[in-house]
């Protein structure tokens, strides 16, 4: 079959010839509700639900929905989203929705749909608490991660991986332009809330900024660490009070692992940074610093315990080797692994930062705040901690470091 968009209406009719989805859904399509509900800048959502279970069926566009069809954007996004959902599901089975079906031509992905699961960006925005966010978390990013890199994937297999999503180019050429590149000039789609000029046009003459952008976007295009979900913000993950699954993998690609790593952190301080414009009356709940320190201490005892157990005999990737039979080289080496990553991470974290106030891509954590001055000095201090994040990331050895420096210890107004 040749690809046509779904709709509310047909897309009951095309999933009843799927048998295992129908199956799954139970009765005739005529007692299935659906509903479109994709709230994300790219693609078809669709919640279908019968008298037996349900599904998410997930359609890519063949455009950027947020723009329009004046921005093209290839289809094989869905087949690499796919692949990745599979790939992370080997290592992290419990964080990542299962995958029901597929088909390449229609660029369709069914999954098992998540109920009572919501986004966890709006949940933060509404100021919910899930007590075991930061630990799933920081497994999904330690498994995910450790287990594709080259810490314990022969090289050849390696190799063989990073060729696999090397065609996701236009997924990795919208992260190199809407996060590196385009908060940093007169880009056409940029938008920013009055009140920012000055902050908007300092950063345009920042040279050390802009600098330190393009070193990241640097990193970006050229270390193939690790298989990356690519767009890992607070919109990417559903949450109960007791679960938490990763979805919409479609960036994937071999990237840099502090580059997933930082995305996450940078959206729980977003939320954070957010919360005197959302309820201005409270003083800030420092909890969600306390899962960004849980969640990168809990990502970085996984990640080096994982090196540290690693059997030496085994084949594995350049660094074991090196290691092999020395314990404490080992272990010398996996805490130089992590310094890197915690680098990176620091970098990519005040790009997005950024760009989700300066860019096209803005997030519901600043937009929900109705009182422009209000959330014109959330985002300034935002952006002025994104700052020093990326410019003088010496100045933070340390999560507790970054916590202390957006820490709000506001009275109450
Ligand atoms: C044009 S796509 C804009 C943003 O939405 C996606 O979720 C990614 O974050 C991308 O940068
Ligand atoms: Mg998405």
């Amino acid at each position: 079959m040749s690809y046509t968009a779904l709709d509310e209406r047909s897309v009951g009719p095309f999933l009843a010839d799927i048998a295992p989805i129908a199956e799954r859904l139970g009765g005739r399509p005529g007692d299935w509700t659906v509903a479109e509900v994709g709230d994300g800048n790219l693609n078809l959502v669709f919640l279908v639900t019968g008298p037996s279970g349900g599904v998410a069926a997930k359609q890519a566009l063949p455009y950027v929905r947020m723009v329009g069809e004046s921005w093209p954007l290839p289809l094989s996004r869905a087949y690499y989203e796919r692949l990745a959902l599979a790939d992370q599901a080997a290592h992290a089975p419990a964080r990542v929705p299962p995958l029901l079906h597929h088909d390449d031509a229609m660029a369709l992905t069914v999954m098992a749909l998540l109920k009572p699961h919501r986004t966890l960006r709006g949940a933060l925005v509404e100021g919910e608490r899930y007590p075991l966010l930061a630990i799933h978390l920081a497994e999904f990013l330690a498994d995910t991660l450790f287990f594709t890199s080259d810490l314990a994937v022969p090289v050849v297999d390696k190799k063989a991986r990073i060729a696999a999503y090397l065609g996701n180019t236009a997924m990795c050429r919208i992260t190199e332009d809407l996060i590196f590149d385009e908060p940093y000039f007169d880009a056409p789609m940029n938008r920013h809330t009055r009140g920012l000029e000055d902050i908007v046009a300092a950063f345009r003459t920042d040279v050390p900024l802009r600098l330190a952008a393009q070193r990241m976007k640097a990193r970006f295009l050229a270390a193939p660490e690790a298989l990356l979900h690519g767009d890992l913000h607070t919109g990417s993950v559903m949450v109960t009070a007791d679960d938490t699954q990763v979805i919409d993998p479609e960036f994937a690609f071999y990237g840099p692992i502090g580059f997933d790593v930082g995305m996450v952190l940078a959206n729980l301080w977003m939320a954070y940074l957010a919360q005197p414009g959302q309820r201005p009356a409270e003083r800030p709940d420092p909890w969600l610093l306390d899962q960004s320190e849980t969640l990168w201490k809990g990502f970085a005892k996984r990640f080096t315990g994982y090196g540290n157990a690693l059997d030496p005999q085994a084949d594995h990737g350049a660094l074991h080797a090196l290691a092999r039979g020395d314990a404490d080289l080992r272990a010398a080496a996996m805490e130089d692994v992590l310094a890197g990553i915690w680098t990176d991470a620091l970098g990519f974290a005040g790009c997005e930062m950024i760009r989700r106030i300066l860019g096209l891509a803005h997030v519901a954590d600043f937009e929900s705040i109705a009182d422009e001055a209000l959330r014109a000095d959330c985002e300034r201090r935002a952006l002025q901690i994104a700052r020093r994040l990326l410019v003088d990331r010496a100045a933070f050895p340390g999560i507790a470091a970054v916590s202390h420096a957006i820490r709000l210890d506001r009275a109450p107004a």
